[in-house]
């Protein structure tokens, strides 16, 4: 297994977990853990045996947004040529649906992470928000994209022009978050969520997630076209012929991933 310095990583039967792992910078993002992040993904993404992942922090933080220390010096060039943050487009192209548990602080970059993930589960006491504009930027891992399709485009905007945070109640309230859990309940949600999702047809699972990936980067119209074509190929699925026998025959549908 490889050895990582700023991540857990872990499998509990068909899930996969990732835990974030500064404590001493609640979890700030640099380039290691960036890195770090996008190899374990990605390792799991490619293991047939792994059906859900899930992302979590710490108590007091999910992530507490980019490093800022590592960031302060940097150039507009190193920044464009070097971004520290480029293996999270691999990330955003995983195939494996992810959680994030976010417990404590998801900030910046940390609410962009989550924002990457399909399923926000948030623990009473989890923060949320875009504070970018009081360091002198501006959101760049999603913030300004996908905050607004997730709460609507004033919300965000406040959000993100002032730099408020939002507690648990409130991003559950505005769509961010699916599910509030109490905090000593987080973790052991997130796995029961995760291996419902992994005890579904794992082809069938990367489509849904794809289509419903393409609904927030295109238009209605390609949506409904990708959704139309990926729905019929799956008929070519013999976990489609099981999952429609399990339900004529009254039992519970018995996947094979293929
Ligand atoms: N980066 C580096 N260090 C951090 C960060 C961070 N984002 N957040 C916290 N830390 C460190 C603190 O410096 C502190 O370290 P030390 O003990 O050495 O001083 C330690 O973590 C504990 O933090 P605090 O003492 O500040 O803890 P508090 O409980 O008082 O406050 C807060 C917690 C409110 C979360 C506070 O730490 C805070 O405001 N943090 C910064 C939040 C923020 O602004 N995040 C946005 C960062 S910018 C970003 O994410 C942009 C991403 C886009 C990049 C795209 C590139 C292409």
């Amino acid at each position: 297994m490889t050895e990582y310095s700023t991540i857990l990583v872990e499998t509990r039967g068909r899930v996969g977990w990732i835990t974030l792992h500064r404590p001493e910078v609640l979890n700030a993002l640099n380039s290691t853990l960036v890195r770090e992040l996008a190899q374990a993904a990605s390792v799991f993404d490619a293991d047939d045996g792994i059906g859900c992942l899930v992302l979590t922090g710490s108590e007091r933080a999910f992530a507490a947004g980019a490093d800022i220390k590592e960031m302060e010096g940097k150039s507009s060039v190193e920044m464009s040529l070097h971004n520290p943050f480029a293996p999270l487009e691999e990330f955003r192209r995983l195939r494996t649906p992810v959680i994030a548990a976010v417990a404590g602080y998801a900030l910046g970059g940390g609410c962009e992470l989550a924002m990457a993930c399909d399923i926000i589960l948030a623990a009473d006491t989890a923060r949320f928000g875009q504070p970018e504009i009081t360091l002198g930027i501006i959101p760049g891992l999603g913030g300004t994209q996908r905050l607004p399709r997730a709460i609507g485009a004033y919300k965000a905007a406040e959000l993100v022009l002032t730099g408020r945070t939002m507690d648990a109640a409130e991003a559950e309230r505005s769509g961010l978050v699916s599910r509030i859990v109490p905090s000593a309940e987080l973790l052991d949600e997130a796995q029961r969520t995760a291996e419902v999702i992994a005890s579904k047809s794992l082809p069938v699972v990367y489509a849904a997630k794809e289509a419903l990936r393409v609904s927030q980067e295109t238009t209605a119209s390609e949506g409904l076209r990708f959704e139309r074509q990926t729905f019929t190929s799956l008929f070519a699925l013999d976990d489609q012929k099981e999952g429609m026998a399990a339900f004529r025959e009254k039992r519970a549908a018995d996947f094979r991933h293929h």
